[in-house]
């Protein structure tokens, strides 16, 4: 059980603890933040905020920009001035921003001066927009402002503190509001009794703060632990690598694509300062697990997380990880699988994953959370197996089987065989419609740079390693696959390959 104060700030509570001479921020050019600096930048930014810009508690503040200590600063001051913070990403355009400003009716904007263009293009009705990191003298940051101590809005521990869009693969942007207890609770639950981070721990890794699985990993769970966070603007698997040697790099948060490529261009890297690596937003195959294991010693701690519900609720650490499954609830949550209609299935049988615990699904303004939450669950769209040991195994998204002459084929199942071939470094497998059987199997596919694309030899590897019905029947090659802007595979692209 966690128990919060009824008033709760969990920005003052983030900031407050650590000596003022310790590291909070890094970034790559070896400039350091010290928590004493943190402080004094968070409510410098927090006085402009409710002085100048005339921002008052509730209001709902856009953020955008690259990853930085500034970007983490000014989502600090927002929610320390009571205000609500709703992050977006880089690569969100102009009709995708003021989508979620008009959902979320936003009317002020804090912007990296150098992702201006396409918020100032989106011409959002009635929005103040501020840039920092300008020259300009009304930049944020070249504002005259008080160096006192700015005293944080004695929010309610149940008072939204963010929002947090997600796109889905398709359709209409869903808000997620989370109250500032829920931002305490996820550093209380994965961060604490999973990860175990220490007060020298380094963070780093590829997740966009506008992610929550980047925000909980490169700023909620160091500060929560007092230790530091090197912040990559650009994180790309070539420059995570050199990144982790040259920082001491201990926390590393990253997607199972990141660690196959950064398997891939290994050689020559010293990745001896890592000490925890988790991996969410997909699926981790036991085939990467084993190979970055084989690699580095290191044991991936794998995690199934949602927007909707913060941050991850199932995973495993050390000793208790199987390679193959996400793990189990993390403690202080509850998971189980069950049918469409709520009934829990017997363990071994696929069904829907249904979560509850310290962070719930609160869809702003949105019909589709009668959808989310059924009966006190949270239904998060995956289909899992639970094992007799308790372990839950991810099988596909719930709409990702594919059902062929009577056979149900879980795409990710024949993505893992795809992936066991040395060859291959990604794979996406869908259903594609059939007259004569309802769906076949097709897999698109990314191999090694210089490797041969030989089809033939692809689909008897799968056939030596699953029931032949399993087998794609036919075998896409790629250069890359279509993802989002937070990494996920989009595989509607890929089963209606001429659309959108
Ligand atoms: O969406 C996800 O996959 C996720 C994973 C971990 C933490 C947070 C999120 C949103």
């Amino acid at each position: 059980e966690l128990h919060y104060p009824d008033r709760l700030n969990c920005a003052a509570e983030l900031l407050h603890g650590p000596p003022d001479d310790r590291p909070a921020f890094r970034t790559p050019d070896g400039t350091t933040w010290t928590y004493g600096e943190l402080r004094a930048r968070v409510d410098r930014l927090a006085h402009l905020l409710t002085g100048d810009l005339g921002i008052v508690p509730g209001n709902r503040v856009l953020l955008r920009g690259p990853t930085t200590p500034w970007l983490a600063a000014c989502w600090l001051a927002v929610l320390k001035a009571g205000a609500i913070a709703v992050t977006v990403l880089a690569q969100q355009r102009p009709h995708e921003l003021s989508t979620i400003c008009e959902i979320a009716e936003v009317h002020h904007a804090l912007c990296d001066i150098r992702a201006v263009d396409d918020l100032a293009k989106a011409r959002i009705p009635d929005l103040s927009l501020t840039t920092y990191g300008g020259d300009s003298p009304g930049d944020l940051l070249n504002r005259p402002a008080p160096t006192t101590p700015y005293e944080a809005v004695p929010t309610a521990a149940d008072d939204v503190a963010l929002i947090a869009f997600t796109s889905g693969t398709t359709g209409r942007p869903k808000g997620c509001m989370h109250v500032h207890r829920d931002v305490l609770a996820i550093a209380d639950t994965f961060s604490r009794h999973v990860l175990k981070p220490v007060a020298d721990d380094v963070f780093a890794g590829s997740p966009p703060l506008g992610f929550t699985f980047g925000l909980g990993g490169l700023v909620v769970f160091p500060l929560r632990a007092g230790a530091s966070a090197l912040l990559l603007e650009q994180a790309r698997p070539d420059q995570l690598l050199p990144a982790i040697a040259e920082h001491g790099v201990s926390v590393l948060f990253t997607a199972p694509t990141a660690y196959r490529a950064m398997l891939a261009g290994l050689d020559g890297h010293d990745v001896s300062s890592l000490r925890r690596c988790v991996s969410a937003g997909e699926n981790l195959p036991a085939a990467t697990w084993r190979a970055w294991h084989e690699r580095t010693g290191l044991r991936i701690i794998n995690g199934i997380g949602a927007t909707e519900l913060l941050h991850i609720f199932v995973s495993a650490a050390d000793e208790a990880i199987r390679p193959g499954t996400t793990g189990v609830p993390v403690p202080g949550w509850q998971a189980r699988v069950q049918d469409a209609d709520g009934t829990p299935v017997p363990d071994g049988e696929p069904g829907l994953l249904a979560v509850r615990g310290p962070v719930g699904c609160r869809y702003l303004a949105d019909p589709r959370q009668r959808e989310y939450v059924r009966g006190g669950w949270n239904i998060t769209g995956d289909t899992y197996v639970r094992d007799p040991d308790g372990y839950f195994r991810y099988v596909a998204r719930a709409d990702d089987m594919i059902i062929s002459a009577g056979y149900n084929i879980a795409g990710p199942e024949v993505e893992d065989a795809l992936l066991r071939h040395p060859d291959v470094v990604e794979a996406a497998v869908v259903g594609r419609p059939d007259e004569a059987r309802g769906q076949v199997v097709v897999a698109y596919t990314v191999v090694e740079e210089g490797a041969k694309r030989d089809a033939e030899a692809l689909r008897a590897f799968v056939k030596s390693e699953l029931a032949p019905y399993k087998c794609p029947r036919e075998i896409v090659f790629m250069d890359a696959l279509p993802r989002t802007a937070t990494g996920k595979l989009q595989r509607f692209r890929l089963r209606a390959p001429t659309g959108a």
